[in-house]
């Protein structure tokens, strides 16, 4: 780029960065995605590493962050509070070694001292005699907003410092931040409130820390962990010695910890830089299981001495450095919307995506869910949107970029009748969901029917997957879930693409599939709204499959786990002409043991209800479900005050987090197969 063009760049990127600055920093809604605005500050960067002559000292590659609110009174640190620079992959963090190695030529082997990145916002607390006396947020690294009302409103902060051994002046930097649990809770709320949503838990800490009212930000479960040391001053505590702080900074945030700082547990010590990818692997792997957010990992010199000797620039210290995770959210366009027709007609606007990496995978579809999701949104065909996908959760589309939006966006309309089947549509008073009258009738429905009879926690039918499904519906060979059973060897080894094998398969697994449970069976038999668990209570209820098809909506509701509308589909499901006959054929088809009944003493935890978390190693999660169903136990799937136990398998989340919080009893693997063995 020649140097004209460069300067105009610069400019824009001047321009595009203060105003996302901005809008992330003082208004708490980011208009983009992070790895969006790094680009863009590396561009910046790297165009003032090519042109000298370009870097400006308003450039925003000078400063760390956005300007003091006015509304609260300003802060001026005593020691300014940094950031980090970031690198974001195994090479970059090699350079960032080399550069550190470089400056410390003598040094043989650099200890580090290894952190999660907090994904919350920085504060510098101010702790005059071992009492909180002010805390200030970085604003932009000079001069902060104070906060110190909401902060004294977050529990885990000390308004005094354990003992007595501290320096008069103390300043202790780190991360406030709101754990998943508390973040979920609060959304949650929001929403059935019909206030609007906090984007991450992030902008959610930020905007309690940003209320004028403390009163609101003590509602917010915020939480805080330590990561260094601001400014501290020792006038007149003799007996403290002539340096009360250790020369390592990992000491260093445990002195804090032992003044009642909370210091994230997952922090440690490194011999060398060669433990690196070891602890940035590990709290990659263990990041869904942990109770807060992250976005990477921090690396820091850990000696103090060495720190000081490396200095900083104008952003971040050179002794440090973010080694971030890939990006979980991502800026693409929508390219148009399809929509899928599911077993229970409910058609779904599926997003056309322009195919994007993102969470580790390439994106080109998500679900808009319904036409109250895309209003919510207020997207329309061309916008580019962000999107995110985090751990195994599916991808989703978290918000419109406005400012982007190009001519031709035009608006989403849904279909007027079935896309697949042609018959006409509805939508129930109250519901968001628009649904195909169709039926069986509709081959999308029949389908979806089919691969849920023969799905894994329904039939488990062996050797039928998704795509044969399809074939057998296509090619007329298959109309109802009945119609599986008449398959003859024949029928399935004409079939294209299907060898004599698969038929043997095939006709095997259907065969073994003729047996089966009462509450697979139910299940298998896709009714709306029942699910496994739903399942599993009717066939406990009533015991035998004609005592359900027989019961009404007062006696339906008499099951844990039915209310008016889930009995509603069941009496609804029985009722149609075609599922009376479907399920007539079954019945002589197929069969089942009816329930025992079980006396009250074998029913140890009725009226308990379990919630399993986690990763079970030696039973699995839906064997224990079934043996705690069993022995009457209700197994739901969140933690609330009405749960009894919770069972905390490996690597337990936010669920494990909510229910210490709750005082909920906690029962690891061991500890539950004792107990089922007891009532076995
Ligand atoms: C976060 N965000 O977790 C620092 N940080 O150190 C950690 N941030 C930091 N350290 C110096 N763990 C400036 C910022």
């Amino acid at each position: 780029m020649s140097l004209s063009d460069s300067q105009k760049r610069v400019q824009d990127l001047h321009q595009l960065i203060n105003q996302l600055n901005h809008q992330y920093y003082v208004l708490d809604e980011p208009s983009v995605p992070d790895v969006e605005y790094d680009r863009l500050l590396r561009e910046l960067q790297a165009l003032e590493a090519e042109f000298p002559d370009l870097k400006t000292l308003d450039s925003p590659s000078q400063k760390v962050g956005g300007q003091a609110l006015k509304s609260f009174s300003q802060v001026t640190h005593q020691v300014p509070m940094l950031s980090l620079d970031n690198v974001f992959s195994a090479d970059e963090w090699k350079a960032f070694t080399k550069r550190v190695q470089d400056r410390l030529v003598s040094e043989k082997s650099i200890k580090f001292c290894a952190e999660p990145k907090l994904d919350g916002l920085a504060v510098s607390l101010r702790y005059e005699n071992g009492l909180l006396v002010q805390a200030a947020t970085r604003g932009d690294g000079a001069v902060g907003e104070n906060i110190t009302e909401n902060v004294r409103t977050i529990k885990s902060i000390p308004l005094k410092l354990l003992g007595e051994s501290y320096p008069d002046v103390l300043e202790v930097r780190g991360e406030v931040f709101m754990p998943k649990a508390s973040f979920d809770d609060l959304n949650k709320k929001a929403l059935k409130k019909g206030e609007k949503a906090f984007a991450n838990p992030r902008n959610a800490a930020a905007g309690s820390l940003r209320q004028l009212d403390s009163k609101i930000a003590a509602k917010r479960n915020l939480a805080f962990y330590a990561y260094g040391v601001g400014y501290v001053e020792q006038a007149s505590n003799i007996t403290l010695g002539e340096e009360w702080l250790e020369n390592s900074h990992y000491q260093r945030l445990c002195q804090l910890k032992a003044l009642g700082i909370p210091m994230c547990p997952e922090v440690k010590l490194l011999a060398d830089s060669t433990e690196v990818d070891g602890f940035y692997q590990h709290i990659l792997q263990e990041r869904d299981n942990l109770s807060y957010e992250i976005d990477g990992t921090v690396f820091k010199v850990d000696d103090i001495a060495l720190q000081q000797k490396l200095g900083f620039v104008a952003r971040a210290p050179r002794w440090a450095t973010a080694y971030k995770f890939p990006a979980q959210e991502e800026t693409t366009q929508l390219l148009d919307v399809d929509f899928q027709v599911g077993r229970t007609g409910a058609i779904t606007p599926v997003a056309r995506l322009n195919p994007i990496f993102v969470g580790g995978v390439t994106v080109s579809n998500a679900t808009l869910h319904n036409q109250d999701e895309i209003d919510r949104l207020g997207i329309k065909i061309n916008d580019f949107v962000t999107i995110r996908r985090a751990g195994d959760v599916i991808p989703q589309i978290v918000s419109v970029q406005l400012q982007k939006r190009p001519e031709n966006a035009c608006d989403i309309l849904f279909p007027t009748s079935c896309p697949v089947c042609d018959s006409g549509v509805v939508k129930a008073e109250g519901e968001a969901v628009l649904r195909c009258t169709g039926g069986l009738f509709c081959g999308a429905q029949r389908k979806e029917a089919i691969k849920h009879f023969s799905s894994r926690k329904a039939l488990d039918i062996d050797g039928l997957g998704d795509k044969l499904v399809e074939q057998l519906v296509d090619e007329n060979l298959v109309k109802t879930p009945a119609d599986l059973f008449k398959l003859t060897e024949l029928d399935v080894s004409t079939m294209e693409r299907m060898g004599k094998k698969s038929a043997d398969n095939l006709i095997n697994g259907l065969t073994k599939a003729k047996t089966t449970t009462l509450p697979k069976f139910i299940y298998a038999l896709g009714i709306r709204e029942v699910g496994e668990t739903t399942a599993a209570n009717l066939a406990n209820y009533f015991l035998n499959f004609s005592a359900i098809k027989a019961a009404d909506e007062i006696l339906l509701q008499k099951v844990p786990d039915v209310g008016a509308i889930v009995a509603k589909n069941i009496i609804q499901f029985f009722q149609q002409e075609h599922n009376i006959e479907v399920v007539t054929e079954l019945e002589a088809i197929m069969s089942w043991p009816d329930i025992e009944l079980k006396s009250a003493d074998e029913q140890p935890f009725k009226d308990k209800t379990f919630v399993i978390t986690g990763t079970l190693s030696q039973m699995g999660r839906n064997e224990a479900k079934a043996e705690l169903q069993a022995l009457g136990a209700k197994v739901s799937g969140s933690v609330s005050v009405k749960t009894h136990f919770l069972v905390a398998g490996e690597k337990a989340g936010s669920k494990l987090t909510k229910a210490q919080d709750l005082g909920v009893e906690i029962l690891n693997e061991d500890e539950l197969i004792a107990l089922l063995a007891k009532h076995k």
